[in-house]
């Protein structure tokens, strides 16, 4: 068997598609946008796990180009952020340089991927020419007050020495580095995202998303239904209000808890309590989030005051405790330790008396050892609400509370606004002057870009202030309303800032006047298919939707969701599923891959390992494999291309049926069964040669041309050699007709009592009668005995049984 030189003929082809591009937009296709999520560019490469996403994509891009579109699929570089300024603080180097350095790197790389990538689309989020744009919503955020100022505890990263948003902590630790997180109070830019919640929400039912990544948004927007209800404080004016999802609970509040960062906390101490009291609410504000969120023993303190419970005027003990968190809800809660599970753990501590008001059978619970916390069954100990369901009353309190004064019915969500400035040098700056007269001030439209300057030192200061701040010349300006001295914002944006809306550029990436020009988002946008790793479900994936909303909101755009289909591959692994990292020495990269099989070996096997959608662990030998798959075909190919072969029925058979098990498979995303659907065709095609002489021409083309998505250049060589003048990729995507995959002829198995005995070939459609004649009849000196029973089952069996 000869083998097919993938060297010469990958060159070959590259400076073939370099001459002549096959994906033109003629203006007449159809467009379909297939997405990539653009990489931040690292210095350390790209490893065989990365090629993957990057494979499926480009296979995917090619398989519409085939199904005649004009195919938009750029790439790009999200550059700024806390990598390259770490790297410039280690090397002294300039994150501009670095990163430029990067990108020349992964670019190469990547072309060694031989992706369709539209380079004149190519965007780089640390371009003054794009974060012109990336200020400008934000400018445009401010002057619909969806980006405001506001002081108060943030996230922040000792270790980082920056403010986080609620999203990059993962655990109570830094999404970047580990650290664990802390409270910090500063100075913050914030974007109210929360105004977009309930749009967020419910337009996840537009979307053709994994079901799994939508229910993560839903858990993130958390949107739950319940009732604010006011309880009067015993001996003052005020009064506590509390968030419930579970008024039906109401009877069974047996104390109350405020967070410790509660306005009234401190006052409700008596003299006797106030020293602990107060104490408490100091160690609590040197607590992080994490402890105070981890399951710990419960921690607590009694005011000393007492509360009225509004519905049967119960004395309620007023308690401060952290695991109440001050910015959910109202920060203060009633507390039913027989239905709540942290309530319950911390009557038990305090020996606070627990009252059940739910029974599941009717009957009381003796001596609970843990909280019911089902909202099903019947109410007990609840004055007139007592035997009710308690599912219809948790629907039906919130309006009863309400009718009755004793507070309203309430909506909350879990989604908290965006903390959106950085304490951080390489980011694009917030384009706010502040004046002594005016306020904050926008930078005006005609002078952006406000581009990042440059400073000697990229060491955070750790005070809360970025390195910006350091630059007296860049910090003093003149404000743009009144003339006067003023001051430059010095926080930058978060990496997330360019990342959400860098997808609407690329089909306008050079316009220097708008965003995006309405004509090409029109005709461009949105993205038909986006594909990237599932760890992206609620911050880049959140954050992009809110900005493509509020895009829309402004008229800059016509859609509202940026994303119609979102793909989420797996990851590629190391032996035992561990991630590939430098660390762990386990990084697999594809440049002897690619020297030793070819690049199209290569992309079939990033596929073949398994289903995209899952992780997969990597064995370089299996690329054997896939590599003799290629080689098997090019052979047969060339064996045969000049045989001028008449196709049989066999032939078109096979090679409809081919189609349709493709095609089936590509729907379905099932890029690995594609590939093991080639293997299979393959071997038939090659016993069918053998069988028949040779294989007609037609079927060569079609499997050639099915094929070229995975393997471009072996694709354009064999699709020259079968007689091809233009790129394979200009050929039809081949029909397949239904009528022609038909099995005329069936085999069938002849039994007696049951054991086959005999295999006879009939049409398919023969009737009940003949397949028994033709059965019988070859079977026929072993029908010795008496035939009691004949039986056809059609298209399969014929089975005689004799006694
Ligand atoms: C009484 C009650 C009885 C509750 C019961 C639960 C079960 P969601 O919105 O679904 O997360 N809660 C309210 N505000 C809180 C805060 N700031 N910090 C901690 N917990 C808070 O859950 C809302 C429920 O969480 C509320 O309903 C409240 O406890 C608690 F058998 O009120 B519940
Ligand atoms: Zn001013």
């Amino acid at each position: 068997m000869s083998q097919y030189n993938h060297t010469a003929i990958e060159k070959k082809w590259r400076s073939n598609w370099e001459k002549n591009p096959i994906n033109v937009n003629d203006g007449k296709k159809e467009k379909y946008y297939c997405l990539d999520m653009f990489p931040y560019p690292s210095g350390s490469g790209l490893h065989v796990g990365h090629w993957r996403g990057y494979v499926i994509s480009d296979v995917w891009s090619r398989y519409q180009l085939l199904k005649g579109k004009y195919v938009i699929h750029p790439m790009g570089w999200d550059a700024f952020g806390l990598p390259a300024e770490n790297y410039a603080i280690k090397m002294g180097v300039h994150p501009a340089i670095s990163t430029a350095e990067n990108v020349k790197n992964i670019k190469r790389q990547i072309g060694e991927i031989a992706a369709i990538y539209d380079w004149d689309m190519e965007v780089n989020t640390t371009d003054p020419g794009f974060y012109k744009w990336t200020q400008w919503i934000f400018v445009q955020m401010f002057k619909k007050g969806l980006a405001y100022e506001k002081e108060f505890p943030i996230n922040w990263c000792p270790s980082c020495k920056t403010g986080l948003a609620n999203e990059e902590v993962v655990n109570g630790c830094c999404e970047r580095c580990g650290t664990t997180v802390t409270k910090k109070n500063l100075r913050q830019w914030m974007l109210k995202i929360t105004a977009y919640a309930e749009r967020l929400l419910n337009d996840l039912d537009k979307l053709d998303w994994p079901e799994k990544v939508k229910k993560m948004q839903t858990d993130w927007i958390g949107k739950s239904y319940g009732a604010e209800v006011d309880f009067p404080v015993e001996g003052r004016d005020e009064k506590i209000t509390v968030y419930t999802t579970r008024p039906d609970t109401l009877y069974g509040a047996t104390f109350m808890v405020l967070a410790p960062e509660h306005s009234l906390a401190k006052s409700l101490a008596t003299d006797e309590t106030r020293e602990a009291v107060e104490k408490y609410i100091f160690d609590a504000s040197m607590k992080s989030n994490v402890d105070r969120l981890q399951d710990k023993e419960k921690t607590g303190v009694f005011t000393g005051s007492y509360a009225v419970n509004p519905l049967n005027g119960a004395k309620t003990p007023i308690w401060l405790s952290d695991y109440v968190l001050a910015d959910y809800g109202t920060g203060a809660i009633m507390c039913v330790p027989a239905h709540d599970d942290r309530d319950f753990e911390f009557a038990k501590k305090f020996n606070i008396p627990i009252i059940q008001v739910i029974a599941k059978d009717g009957k009381e619970i003796e001596d609970m050892m843990e909280a019911y916390t089902e909202a099903s069954g019947i109410m007990i100990n609840s004055g007139e609400w007592n035997g009710m369901e308690s599912s219809v009353l948790k629907q039906e309190a919130p309006a009863m509370i309400e009718e009755r004064g004793l507070g309203k019915k309430t909506v909350n969500y879990k989604l908290r606004d965006w903390v959106f400035s950085r304490q951080r040098y390489w980011g694009e700056p917030i384009p706010i002057i502040h004046c002594p007269n005016c306020g904050n001030v926008p930078v005006p439209e005609d002078q952006l870009p406000l581009e990042l300057p440059k400073v000697e030192s990229y060491q955070p200061t750790g005070t809360g202030e970025s390195p910006l701040a350091g630059i007296d010349e860049w910090v003093n300006t003149t404000c743009p309303c009144c003339g006067a001295p003023a001051k430059r914002e010095t926080n930058t944006m978060p990496q997330w800032a360019g990342s959400s809306w860098y997808f609407l550029r690329y089909v306008d990436s050079k316009n220097n006047e708008e965003l995006v020009s309405r004509e090409k988002a029109d005709k461009y946008l949105p993205v038909d298919m986006y594909i990237g790793g599932v760890e992206h479900a609620v911050l880049h994936l959140l954050y992009s939707r809110f900005y493509t909303k509020f895009l829309c909101d402004i008229g800059a755009i016509d859609f509202d969701e940026p994303f119609k289909k979102l793909f989420n591959q797996g990851m590629i692994t190391g032996k035992n599923g561990i991630k590939m990292s430098k660390s762990k020495g386990n990084v697999v990269s594809p440049d002897d891959l690619v020297r030793d099989y070819g690049c199209d070996s290569l992309r079939l096997y990033e596929l073949f390992v398994g289903p995209p959608e899952l992780d997969a662990e990597w064995d370089d030998r299996g690329i054997e494999g896939v590599s003799r798959f290629l080689n098997r075909f090019y052979n047969l190919v060339m064996d045969n291309k000049d045989k001028e072969v008449e196709a049989t029925k066999e032939m078109i058979k096979i090679r409809h049926k081919l189609v349709f098990d493709i095609e089936q498979r590509f729907e379905q995303f099932s890029l690995n069964t594609v590939i093991s659907g080639f293997m299979e065709y393959n071997n038939k095609l090659i016993d069918l040669a053998k069988k028949e002489g040779g294989i007609d021409r037609e079927t060569l083309r079609t499997f050639t041309v099915l094929l070229a998505p995975f393997a471009p250049h072996l694709g354009e060589e064999l699709w020259q050699a079968l007689g091809g003048t233009d790129s394979v990729f200009h050929a039809e995507w081949p029909e397949c007709d239904p009528e022609k995959m038909k099995d005329d002829e069936k085999e069938i198995a002849v039994q007696i009592n049951g054991k086959t005995r005999a295999v006879v070939t009939l049409p398919a459609d023969v009737s009940k009668e003949d397949a028994i004649a033709a059965g019988k009849e070859a079977v026929k000196d072993k029908l010795t005995g008496n035939v009691v029973k004949e039986i056809y089952v059609p298209g399969r069996i014929v089975n005689i049984v004799m006694k």
